[in-house]
């Protein structure tokens, strides 16, 4: 399809400005096809992007170039009309003086290239939840990425055409060619010519200068989180960093889980996670992010937004995740910064089998020993969701899920107990405010200082976080049926002992916390109500076939007060933060909990 051939003044206008500024040398309205798939997988091998693989099926390698490895927060804008609105976790720009930025940056941007613009579905084309968007672009690599992560489809094109609400995107790698120039693997812009920029008034996204998928595939953090954050709160729903799961016991009961975890935690691990307890079944709705509308029966029904994984390779293994490791076994996958090996496999560290040699994401000569990394640690791994083996029948039912229980959680070695029931909503609310991991020695601020991320989506609300607890709260106390909210749970699967040992096996063992919270859900399984909540009872824990001491199992499962007391000045400062946008029930929280842990 062409420009010409569409119809819908607004839709026509709007990539026509852009046409205008962009000058590229033509444009292509992509349908989805699989031949769309291959043709642009095939420009990028022509040009050196791409390295057709032998293994997995398929698949793609490629490298991104050197300074284009990750998000860039610092160059990521909030641009709303008040700074008050972007809040004090994002990088706010005035909107008109953006937009003036923008326009300079992308004035002949595209030339020597082809735009593409990506009609795409975040969730089933059908689901009431589901959000359209257009993504313009000037990557082929990111058309191929937007076809695994996204529904890219002619479907959406004609409800475009035919008026339906859309998210304009628009992305550029930030590299004219100039006449016979030629392309590089990777074009990308200088990092103080990228540009991660939000309009959350106009749901508008305009993204310059990288490469890289979370600044470049539109339909994820962009949309999915900052944009859909700002349309939930206007809209009465959330968008939340949430990976979703199906657990059903061995009676065949099933409830679904909804579960938000700062970096580095597991999250996509847990949603696929092979359950150690016999007779119990995980399977996977969603890894990353959760759409939740309340539906007429008064439960909270979830969609996962997206079409793919969008994962960190290293460190994925038959040990983390089995599940993902066959996933990736099924092909049509695209690999990016990892390790290439001589007979055209990928490798990470981590991995289950060793190469002897491979060339490194920097395509250096890597051995086992080498002392260096074969794979950048944030390499990735696109592949489609429905090849996941357990992936549950139910995955992209339009209707969503209904959520049973909300898990929140962090990486702490310190304090916080293995679980944790909240006592109602707005507890539960304080629980989400508060998530933190422990920094690394090497962080800023050094070990034991707690890094806040309040409901993972510190890097990822488009709005005011304090308006955010407040948007939570509001959903809580204005629910049609209080009983039927999920409940909230906090997890910390890295408690450490002194020596610095693990104290809780963690991976498929997860499950017996799970387990716990079924049953908590269903008003069975007995819990001690303590000052920080309510904590499983000393043998409402399965821990049948673990070897795990009496005395580790009661550091897991008990309030370490002391603890407690020293953290609550970091949580008034994280609280302080938000100034008076902190809701006052939030205060209250903290101050109930000081006089909990008190008495
Ligand atoms: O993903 C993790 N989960 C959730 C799994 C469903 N990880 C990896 C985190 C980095 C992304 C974990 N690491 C988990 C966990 O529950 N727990 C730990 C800590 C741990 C690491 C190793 C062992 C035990 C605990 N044991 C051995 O290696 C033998
Ligand atoms: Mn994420």
């Amino acid at each position: 399809m062409q420009l010409s051939d569409l119809r819908n003044p607004v839709l026509k206008s709007w990539i026509q400005e852009w046409v205008d500024l962009c000058t590229p040398d033509q444009v292509v309205i992509c349908d989805g096809s699989q031949a769309e798939y291959d043709h642009c997988a095939n420009l990028l091998v022509k040009g050196g992007t791409f390295v057709k693989l032998d293994s997995p099926a398929n698949s793609y390698y490629c490298r991104s170039d050197l300074s284009d490895v990750a998000r860039v927060e610092d160059r990521t804008f909030i641009c709303s009309k008040a700074k008050e609105d972007a809040g004090p976790t994002n990088h706010w720009h005035d909107p008109e003086e953006m937009r003036g930025i923008l326009r300079d940056l992308f004035r002949g941007c595209m030339k020597g290239r082809t735009m593409f613009v990506i009609p795409f579905s975040m969730g089933p084309v059908e689901s009431p939840i589901a959000k359209f968007g257009m993504e313009i672009t000037d990557s082929a690599y990111v058309v191929v990425n937007m076809h695994l992560m996204t529904r890219v489809s002619a479907k959406v094109a004609a409800k475009v055409e035919a008026g339906a609400e859309f998210v304009k995107c628009v992305h550029s790698v930030g590299a004219p060619l100039a006449e016979n120039q030629a392309d590089v693997p990777w074009p990308c812009a200088p990092i103080e010519r990228k540009y991660i920029t939000h309009f959350p008034e106009t749901r508008e996204i305009i993204s310059f200068g990288s490469g890289y998928g979370g600044n470049a595939l539109l339909g994820k953090k962009c949309f999915a989180l900052r944009i859909a954050s700002v349309q939930a709160r206007d809209e009465g729903w959330l968008a939340e960093h949430m990976l979703i799961l199906k657990l059903t016991s061995p009676e065949g009961q099933v409830k679904f889980v909804a579960a938000a975890f700062p970096s580095a935690c597991g999250k996509t691990n847990l949603a696929m996670m092979e359950p150690s307890l016999p007779g119990w079944r995980v399977e996977t709705v969603g890894d990353d992010i959760a759409w939740m509308k309340f539906g007429p029966d008064g439960r909270l029904y979830a969609i996962n937004p997206e079409a793919g994984f969008f994962g960190v390779a290293p460190g994925t293994s038959m040990k983390s995740n089995p599940n993902a490791v066959r996933t990736l076994a099924g092909g049509n996958a695209v690999f990016t910064n990892t390790g290439i090996t001589l007979d055209g496999g990928v490798y990470w560290e981590e991995m289950d089998e060793v190469p002897e040699s491979c060339v490194d994401w920097q395509r250096r000569p890597w051995r086992p020993g080498c002392g260096r990394k074969a794979a950048h640690p944030n390499a990735r791994f696109t592949v489609p969701a429905a090849q996941c083996p357990v992936v549950a029948a139910e995955w992209e039912d339009p209707a969503g899920v209904p959520i049973d229980a909300f898990l929140f959680g962090g990486r702490r070695a310190g304090v916080v107990p293995l679980a944790n029931e909240a006592l109602d909503w707005e507890h539960g609310v304080f629980l989400g405010a508060t998530m933190a991991s422990e920094m690394t020695a090497a962080a800023i601020g050094g070990a034991g200082q707690l890094r806040f991320d309040p409901f993972a989506m510190v890097p990822f609300c488009g709005y005011n976080m304090g308006d955010y607890f407040a948007h939570w709260l509001r959903l809580g106390a204005q629910a049609a049926d209080p009983a039927k909210l999920p409940r909230i749970f906090y997890v910390n699967w890295f408690r450490k002992n002194a020596e610095g040992k693990w104290l809780w096996p963690g991976f498929g063992e997860n499950c017996r916390v799970l387990k716990w919270i079924f049953d908590r859900c269903d008003g069975q399984g007995k819990a001690v109500r303590t000052a920080i909540g309510n904590l499983p009872s000393p043998d409402a824990l399965d821990l049948d076939g673990l070897k795990l001491s009496a005395e580790d199992r009661e550091t897991l499962l008990s309030v370490d007060t002391k603890g407690w007391v020293e953290v609550l000045p970091q949580i008034e400062a994280h609280f302080a933060k938000f100034g008076d946008r902190l809701p006052k029930v939030l205060a209250e929280q903290l101050d109930a909990l000081k006089s909990r842990l008190q008495s």
